[in-house]
């Protein structure tokens, strides 16, 4: 069962501390029974003899006993949350580890929102039954039978109270949970949906306001809503006659004691003390009975989480990198594929067919191609953001999946098409791919990236914060950072995805001018929407459905490819148009 499993699994390195526990919660279990039976000697050895020296002695007793009771119950509980809390520590991390271990493509079968839910709500889940488990899980057994033995100790004769009060309360309670299961189930499914609803709206709050779908979004939110409100009440309102009922079948206990045992003492078969003990040991036992119940009905819940978090630790990740460097790092640049063949799973058309190419270091390689054709995901091969099904991709002549991560990072940087910056500030968002780049570095990668105004006119400069994702500043900007990003990494390769196409034909001309420089002896390839960025390139790649179907300078293609003068044509016709 994974629950176990997992637990068991992350619980050993605590070992020492869930010993602690189980003996603290020992110690502090025996001295809970032990009061009653002191309270009971008092009144019966003490009061009722008029023995004041036995009272003072036994209270003292009891006081020692009841403060001891509190100080090992403290420490049971403190040790039980280190354990608890470490576990959920350790399995977050080890779920952390897999998503980040795991290839994009099951990270996105998965989806963001399952992913985070598992890493976050579900491991708390199985936290929180490690807690209860350490908390209770010991000491209600104990006390129940050690409740049993001592109050038949005192007075075996009403032990069929003890047997009675027990089955009525299990069973009430058991039907009460019983009820109570399959919505929590439901609860956890609508809150799984409310979080889904909400949080593709905030993620596409712009797209819902330009296009007034707020009544449509809130309608949609409003039956998430009334679902879980629905659900909650439902789960309120069962709790709302359990206590009710519990305390009713404990006065009714209490009562049928003192009515029962009140007959025995004027029959004089027990003394009032022990009649008393005799009562508290039956709360006792009751209490346990009833924290047992209302633990097992935190396993399934658990249970659940657990599965879901075992099902994500045990998918294999489609791709593996060496953990340490088994070839030497590339040290020039080139990129070769050699029929390299590539398609998403469960489609039937490959993505990318037969692409063989290289691109030299120190040379431009232009990428162009109609929406569609394949160039995103040609670069992202590259990068191993997947892995081809047939060919081969080498730097420098060394597979690609013969480099650790570290390795393929220093050698190649991408600028993606839809550029995305983490929370932060500019500054820490260009040094991503080399922490300790110096601010001249940073300033001159912004100055290449057409980036240094707008960065000099922030406030506070290259410190001027950045939200989750970028949101904070506009697209182009977004794009510049995303440019002097790759730039400062000073990598052997460049991947410039489609990254001048929101800029103004001056800016781009600009930037191209610049990039030389900057980019000198890389190797440079750059997916590029209009031909005038690219005329210059010293190889140019025309794709189209996936195929590479022409190559070669631009005035070559001009005069040999079709599809290249196709291309050509219609942006000519648009600027005559414009
Ligand atoms: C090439 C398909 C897409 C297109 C083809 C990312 C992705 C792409 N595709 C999928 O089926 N699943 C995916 O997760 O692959 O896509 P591309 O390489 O992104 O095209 P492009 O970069 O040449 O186009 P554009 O618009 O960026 O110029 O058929 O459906
Ligand atoms: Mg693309």
């Amino acid at each position: 069962m994974a629950l176990i499993s997992l637990t068991l699994k992350h619980a050993k390195k605590y070992w020492t501390f869930i010993v602690a526990v189980l003996v603290l919660q020992l110690l502090s279990t025996i001295a809970t029974l032990w009061l009653p039976s002191l309270n009971a000697q008092i009144i019966d050895k003490g009061i009722a003899v008029g023995d004041t020296d036995f009272i003072w002695r036994t209270g003292g007793i009891m006081l020692l006993a009841a403060f001891g009771q509190l100080i090992v119950a403290v420490g049971a509980v403190y040790f039980g949350a280190r354990t608890a809390m470490g576990v959920g520590r350790d399995l977050r991390r080890e779920v952390y580890r897999k998503v980040d271990s795991l290839s994009t493509l099951e990270a996105t079968k998965f989806g963001a929102g399952t992913l985070i839910t598992r890493g976050t709500n579900d491991v708390q889940q199985v936290q929180m039954l490690v807690l209860m488990t350490l908390n209770f899980m010991v000491s209600a057994p104990i006390m129940m039978i050690g409740g049993i033995v001592m109050a038949l100790r005192e007075d075996a004769g009403l032990s069929w109270l003890v047997w009675v009060s027990v089955a009525v309360l299990a069973v009430i309670v058991s039907l009460l949970v019983w009820r109570l299961l399959p919505l929590f189930r439901v609860m956890q499914d609508k809150v799984d949906a409310i979080n889904g609803v909400l949080r593709e709206q905030i993620m596409g709050i712009r797209v819902v306001r330009a296009f007034v779908r707020e009544p449509f979004e809130t309608k949609r939110y409003d039956v998430a809503n009334r679902e879980i409100t629905d659900v909650s009440l439902k789960v309120g309102n069962i709790f709302v006659m359990m206590f009710p009922i519990i305390m009713m079948v404990l006065h009714l206990a209490t009562a049928a004691v003192l009515w029962f045992g009140g007959y025995r003492v004027e029959a004089g078969d027990i003394q009032v003390g022990s009649l008393t003990a005799f009562l508290q040991y039956l709360m006792q036992i009751l209490m346990a009975v009833m924290m047992g119940v209302f633990m097992t009905m935190m396993i399934p819940r658990a249970v659940v989480c657990a599965e879901r978090i075992r099902e994500l630790l045990d998918t294999e990740s489609s791709q593996s990198f060496p953990d340490s460097e088994t070839v030497a790092s590339p040290a020039a640049g080139q990129i070769k594929f050699e029929n390299v063949t590539f398609g998403f799973p469960g489609a039937e058309k490959p993505v990318i067919a037969d692409a063989s190419f290289v691109a030299e270091p120190g040379k431009t390689t232009a990428i162009i191609g109609s929406t569609g054709a394949g160039k995103t995901v040609l670069l992202n091969l590259m990068l191993r953001l997947y892995d081809p099904q047939e060919g081969s991709i080498t730097i420098d002549g060394a597979p690609v999946d013969a480099l650790t991560r570290a390795q393929l990072a220093r050698t190649v940087s991408l600028v993606p098409q839809r550029p995305y910056l983490f929370g932060g500030t500019i500054a820490s968002n260009l040094r991503f791919g080399r922490t300790d780049a110096n601010d001249a570095e940073l300033w001159e990668a912004l100055r290449v990236a057409q980036g240094e105004d707008f960065v000099r006119e922030k406030e506070l400069g290259l410190e001027e914060p950045v939200s989750q994702g970028g949101t904070n500043v506009s697209g182009g900007q977004r794009q510049r950072l995303s440019i002097a990003r790759a730039l400062v990494a000073k990598p052997l390769v460049y991947l410039f995805d489609d990254s001048f196409s929101a800029l103004d034909v001056a800016t781009d001309a600009r930037l191209r001018a610049a990039l030389p420089d900057a980019t000198e002896g890389a190797t440079t390839i750059i997916v590029a929407q209009r031909v005038s960025t690219i005329t210059e390139a010293d190889q140019i790649l025309v794709m189209e459905g996936g195929e590479i179907v022409g190559r070669g300078t631009h005035d070559e293609l001009l005069a040999t490819n079709e599809v290249y003068q196709e291309i050509v044509r219609s942006q000519l016709e648009e600027a005559e148009a414009a």
